[in-house]
């Protein structure tokens, strides 16, 4: 009963979103899909076949997975060949092909035939020949092969043909069960899986961080709103982690077809990975560390494109905010409430009829005028541009893609259409080199009228069905001019859309970094564009969701992510609202969204105390962001995401395996959000080492669980002992004015701490335009000794540091700065902080030259080594 209200009331808010013919439209959808996918069916071409096709898929057949029983496998090692960087085995069946990328690095392919062309990747950017030749050992026996470099072992063994990966000491990482075998076009590998084995990764899934135990499969798709535990859903990456007995390794499956990762779910000690077609082709990275795995894994798919600082910002959005007047609204709003805000971000609404680079003039005359006086406000305009193109021969960019032969087409060369907002629409092929360099070239119009970034939307693809559609399997693609059909291409459609949109947005903006936010993507998207989790609901089990989702992100390249903060479905109350706020503020992507229909949820809603809460998160994060660039930065040396699960610091901690209520962000920050309506405290685990309560600075000793206050106006927050935060002053948005002064928060301990700056919005910083500064801190006896090291010829516009000591039980006895007695210095006993300032930072005299110094020296007793409990009120 109440599912078939569920079902009535849906197609009534559908008819209410899409309109009534849109809904017939789509209705109707899924067959036509049917026709056109058994009409060409093996390439063949008959009417009378389609027809059929649709009473086919009234039936609706599902295909299970394939069992060991049902393949052909290699069979026995015959002949095996050595070559600098490769072993070849000839078998039974079938040739694999071992490949040594780098000591820990190492591809395996599979080819029945015996033929192994270049093995062309979107996700990979090197080529072979790219990679340094790395020694290795090459042993055979009568029993098995061996390959042996000086990080790790494939041993393989000869009958039947199987992998195993073991490290140097023998212990096994990784090894096959039954091992690879195929099935017609179908391909799979087994591999077995240790009894206290955890696994991570596989892209955008709405579950918890570790995915042992349960079957995934691999398709972006559109959910029209999901909840805990649907999958697929729009971001799909076949990049799966594993850490099995302190050892974390990683298998990047290079497959792009409709694939299946079954963690353990149909036998607990067995993992499958499974596609639909293309090549048995796949990595193995070992660490120990994982994040040496992730530090590889971005070399080999390319690391974080480095965003524009005003990204890192707050981001306010609703699908949509129009006529104009409402935008120049919501910007008032913002500072006359002085809640700092960067963008704002236009939905469908500001198109013409939902055609992609039109405005609807109606409801934005002027918009070059419109975005110019937001942005004398501060803010920047993003815009959404959808995949699909109105089918409509008088919309120029309808007309020109049809005249240039731009969209996909069925196998008999007409154009392919379905439904999306705008009604019938064509798609363009972004497989295609000259596609994607036409539609960068769209965006002239809205570069020149100041738009700042993009949000790339519907490129799941998304045809609108009956659910969230997409196109038959017989649409063809370029694919770089070697032809694929939709099965190949569609998990990649949505990232070489993201991929033309950053290079057009490149072409047309030399000098800056582009912003493009994508919702479909695949694996190596990291290096065009980012994404955001779409379709969450405002509900509390989505807030504590959005962990583990960006986490695992993270954990595949794809760092820069952030859920819509408030959820997009439904309408948050005050309290889940802020709490959703407070998580924000440590999401690498911070922006509030929400969905046609609903309540506003904008910061300012529901009145006091939640406006004044709200404001004071979102001054954090930008009192944050000198830090928060920093991890981005990070990121994009070595793939170290941002906002972290606990695992990637103490992998050795079997408490953090599964941990995914709490995170890290950056180096310094253990995060732990409240997911309970009414919670007024909540259980943290604190790993191993000291920490510092970031609102009363009282002191744990971690490697245990701890009971902080949470009221509302607090969400539990700890910063590692030995960090030094910097942080600057509170603005409304990024460059309202320029930094006069940097503030370090220095937690007393031992450790390193980074601080990367530049000019936050162009390529200069390849070309040494940045600086680097490393801190370092020490307790030396009765004292804590901060030195700095700086790199780079960029220099920021503040001269001077404050140094805010936290966690100083006495007044210092004396306090020097590079090496001179500072005069001045506040103590307060009370709140145990110690201030003081240190001017004339000396930059490097030449961009090559390093600068050291020892910042400061502050003599006077800290808390002992290994740290004590002294946990107060806070208040
Ligand atoms: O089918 O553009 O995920 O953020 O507001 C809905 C309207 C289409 C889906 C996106 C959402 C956006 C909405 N879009």
């Amino acid at each position: 009963m109440t599912s078939l209200f569920k079902q009535v009331s849906r197609i009534v808010q559908g008819v209410r979103i899409l309109g009534a013919g849109l809904v017939i439209q789509s209705a109707l959808y899924p067959f036509r899909k049917a026709y056109y996918n058994a009409k060409f069916h093996d390439g063949g071409n008959s009417s009378l076949r389609g027809w059929l096709g649709i009473l086919d898929a009234l039936r609706n057949p599902q295909v299970s997975p394939l069992t060991p029983a049902d393949c052909t496998f290699p069979g026995d090692v015959r002949a095996v060949r050595v070559d600098r960087r490769a072993v070849e085995l000839s078998c039974d069946n079938a040739v694999v092909r071992l490949t040594v990328l780098a000591e820990d690095l190492i591809r395996v392919r599979l080819s029945p035939t015996g033929e192994f062309p270049p093995p062309f990747s979107y996700a990979v950017t090197r080529e072979d020949a790219d990679w340094p030749t790395v020694d290795f050992a090459f042993h055979e026996s009568k029993e098995a092969v061996e390959i042996r470099t000086a990080r790790l072992t494939c041993r393989v063994t000869k009958s039947p043909c199987r992998l195993t990966f073991l490290d140097l000491d023998g212990a096994v990482i990784s090894a096959d069960a039954a091992g690879m075998g195929w099935r017609g076009e179908r391909v799979a590998c087994w591999k077995t899986l240790g009894p206290d084995e955890h696994l991570y990764g596989l892209g955008e899934k709405a579950l918890g961080l570790d995915k042992r135990g349960m079957a995934f499969e691999m398709w972006n798709r559109d959910p029209q709103t999901y909840s805990p535990g649907d999958d697929p859903i729009y971001l799909n990456i076949p990049f799966l982690l594993g850490l099995r007995e302190g050892r974390g390794y990683g298998i990047f499956y290079d497959n792009t077809f409709r694939s299946w990762f079954d963690l353990g779910a149909g036998q607990e000690d067995v993992v499958r990975f499974e596609a639909a077609g293309g090549e048995l082709r796949y990595y193995f990275f070992y660490g120990p560390e994982l994040t040496t795995v992730l530090d590889r894994y971005t070399e080999l798919t390319g690391r974080m494109i480095m965003p524009p600082l005003w990204a890192l910002g707050y981001h306010q959005n609703r699908w949509s905010y129009y006529p104009e007047a409402r935008v120049r609204e919501i910007a008032h709003e913002f500072r006359a409430r002085r809640i700092p805000c960067d963008s704002i971000h236009l939905d469908i609404h500001y198109m013409d009829g939902y055609r992609c680079f039109t405005w609807n003039r109606r409801h934005f005359p002027d918009p070059a005028r419109m975005i110019a006086d937001l942005g004398e406000q501060g803010f920047k305009v993003v815009v959404m541009i959808d995949a699909g193109i109105k089918a409509d021969p008088k919309y120029w960019v309808c007309a020109e893609g049809l005249e240039q032969g731009m969209f996909c087409t069925y196998p008999d060369g007409r154009i392919f259409g379905g439904p999306v907002w705008p009604g019938e629409c064509h798609f363009p092929d972004f497989t295609s080199p000259r596609v994607r360099a036409w539609w960068g070239e769209l965006y002239r119009g809205l570069v020149e009228m100041g738009v700042a970034g993009v949000w790339n939307d519907m490129n799941e693809p998304v045809v609108i069905g009956f659910q969230g559609d997409t196109f038959p399997d017989c649409v063809r693609h370029d694919w770089e001019g070697q032809g694929a059909d939709h099965r190949q291409a569609h998990n990649v459609y949505g990232m070489q859309m993201a991929r033309a949109t950053a290079e057009g947005l490149m072409r047309l903006r030399p000098d800056e970094r582009p912003l493009v936010i994508t919702r479909s993507a695949w694996a190596g998207a990291q290096r065009y564009c980012m994404n955001w989790t779409a379709d969450n609901q405002s509900t509390w089990p989505q807030l504590k969701l959005t962990m583990p989702m960006v986490m695992t992100l993270g954990l595949c390249g794809m760092a820069f992510s952030g859920p819509d903060t408030g959820g997009f479905s439904g309408t948050p109350d005050g309290e889940l609202l802020t709490r959703w706020m407070q998580l924000g503020v440590f999401t690498p992507f911070f922006r509030n969204h929400t969905a046609i229909l609903t309540g506003d949820q904008e910061p300012w809603v529901h009145g006091e105390p939640y406006t004044t809460i709200n404001r004071r998160f979102v001054e954090l994060r930008y009192r944050l962001l000198p830090y928060v660039y920093t991890a981005f930065w990070q990121c994009a040396q070595s793939g170290l995401p941002i906002m972290r699960p606990l695992l990637l610091g103490w992998q050795d901690d079997p408490r953090t395996h599964a941990l995914d209520d709490e995170f890290l962000f950056g180096d310094a920050f253990l995060v732990a959000p409240i997911g309970e309506p009414g919670a007024t405290s909540r259980q943290v685990y604190l790993p191993a080492g000291t920490w510092y309560d970031f609102w009363s600075d009282a002191v744990y000793v971690g490697g245990r669980d701890v009971l902080v206050d949470a009221p509302l106006e607090r969400m539990p927050l700890f910063v590692r002992a030995g960090s030094v935060i910097p942080m600057w002053p509170v603005m409304q948005y990024v460059g309202q004015r320029p930094v006069d002064v940097l503030t370090l928060h220095v937690y007393p301990g031992d450790g390193e701490s980074w601080l990367y700056e530049d000019d936050g919005h162009s390529w200069a910083c390849q070309r040494g335009e940045y600086r680097l500064t490393r801190f370092t801190l020490r307790r030396e006896g009765g004292a804590l000794e901060l030195r700095c090291q700086i790199e780079g010829s960029y220099t920021p516009t503040y001269d001077r540091y404050r140094v805010v000591v936290h966690g100083v039980e006495h007044e210092p006895r004396r306090v020097t700065a590079d090496g001179q007695p500072v005069a001045e210095w506040t103590f307060d006993a009370e709140s145990r902080q110690l201030r003081f300032n240190v001017i004339k930072i000396r930059p490097p005299r030449s961009p090559v030259e390093t600068h050291r110094c020892k910042l400061c020296r502050i003599c006077c007793k800290f808390p002992s080594r290994k740290g004590h409990t002294r946990p107060r009120r806070s208040g």
